[in-house]
């Protein structure tokens, strides 16, 4: 039984530390930075809000829980000085900072997901998919996941060429990727404690919109078996035929399973997106980028979504905005008929 009017839990992640481009800033960057404005770009999740996106999930019918930006800088700083003898993966940077942040995610989404609400991460780098997942999984170990990204985001950090963690969440959410995360400063929370999370199955995963693939990624989706709709495909099959065998996959077996939807901004073309920090030519239209949200709320199955890689500070005003609109667009596109 699903209580009406449905809440949204709008949950800001505006995670830094899985990317290498403008994040927290040090005090002399901040002087710095107070010549010049661009440094000063709120984060995604607060130029949502700024855009009017709570008053618009109002408006379509949802009671809005606005939960404040999680403060990933303090409870990073403060994992740091809790284990000063720890030190992060050299290949998996920032790790005890990423891990501590989406400890404090996973616990948030696993307690509004078992109130029946429905948990809306606003990001932050799509490192923030570990602590989303871990705590979809915990609520709801059988959720299927769309993942809609230019990017894998597949690597460990065994396999990473760049060290960043948002290239690893499903890496590190896959048993047969990291069979153990205790290994890895700041993720040991996954495998231990109070909270183990359990893993993302392979075939509970679809992708859409890849085009940029690391080596390592390319052997673990061949090797996995994942369902994975490319640009290629969608050129070939279109959009429409591609979100319907994507959702086709995940609800064969039962249809009421719920779904996750994690949209990276970069899979939309860069000429419609252009604040963010790993941007690919050759991406979804904005009209894909559209469909692609509207054609899984339709299926009634989407539980949880994200939107994450809106970085303002990475393009000129005008780009930002136009990036923080799409964004606002598709996080309306999201919540928009799962009231029907
Ligand atoms: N595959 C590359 C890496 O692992 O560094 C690029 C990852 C980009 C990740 C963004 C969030 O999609
Ligand atoms: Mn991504
Ligand atoms: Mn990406
Ligand atoms: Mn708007």
């Amino acid at each position: 039984h699903v209580a009406s009017p449905r809440i949204v839990s709008v949950i800001g992640a505006p995670m830094t530390y899985g990317q290498p481009f403008v994040g927290t800033l040090s005090s002399d960057a901040l002087s710095f930075c107070l010549i010049f404005w661009v440094c000063l770009q709120d984060s995604g999740p607060a130029l949502l809000r700024e855009h009017g996106l709570l008053e618009e999930l109002a408006e379509l019918g949802w009671k809005v829980e606005d939960i404040p930006d999680l403060d990933f800088a303090t409870i990073g700083a403060q994992a740091m000085q809790a284990n000063p003898s720890l030190r992060n993966n050299p290949n998996a940077k920032n790790s005890i900072q990423v891990g501590a942040g989406n400890k404090v995610l996973a616990d948030l989404v696993e307690s509004k997901l078992k109130l029946g609400r429905f948990p809306l991460i606003l990001g932050g780098d799509h490192s923030i998919g570990i602590g989303s997942l871990a705590g979809i999984l915990r609520a709801k170990p059988e959720t299927g996941v769309i993942w809609v990204d230019a990017h894998a985001d597949i690597n460990t950090p065994t396999v990473s060429e760049s060290g960043n963690m948002h290239g690893m969440p499903l890496g590190i959410m896959m048993k047969e990727l990291t069979p153990d995360r205790r290994a890895i400063p700041g993720l040991e929370w996954l495998d231990e404690g109070p909270h183990p999370s359990p893993y993302l199955s392979p075939d509970a995963l679809v992708y859409v919109g890849l085009r940029d693939i690391d080596k390592a990624e390319r052997r673990f989706i061949r090797q996995l078996g994942i369902k994975t709709f490319t640009m290629y495909d969608i050129d070939h099959l279109g959009i429409g035929r591609v979100m319907d065998l994507a959702l086709e996959h995940l609800l064969k077996n039962d249809p009421n399973r719920p779904i996750h939807l994690s949209y990276d901004i970069d899979a939309v073309d860069p000429m419609h997106a252009p604040a963010t920090g790993t941007a690919v030519r050759g991406g979804l239209t904005w009209r894909e980028a559209h469909f692609v949200a509207e054609h899984v709320v339709k299926s009634g199955s989407l539980a949880s979504a994200e939107i994450v890689e809106v970085n303002a500070a990475l393009s000129d005003g005008q780009g930002a905005s136009a990036t923080v609109e799409l964004g606002h667009q598709l996080v309306n596109a999201m919540l928009g008929e799962a009231m029907l």
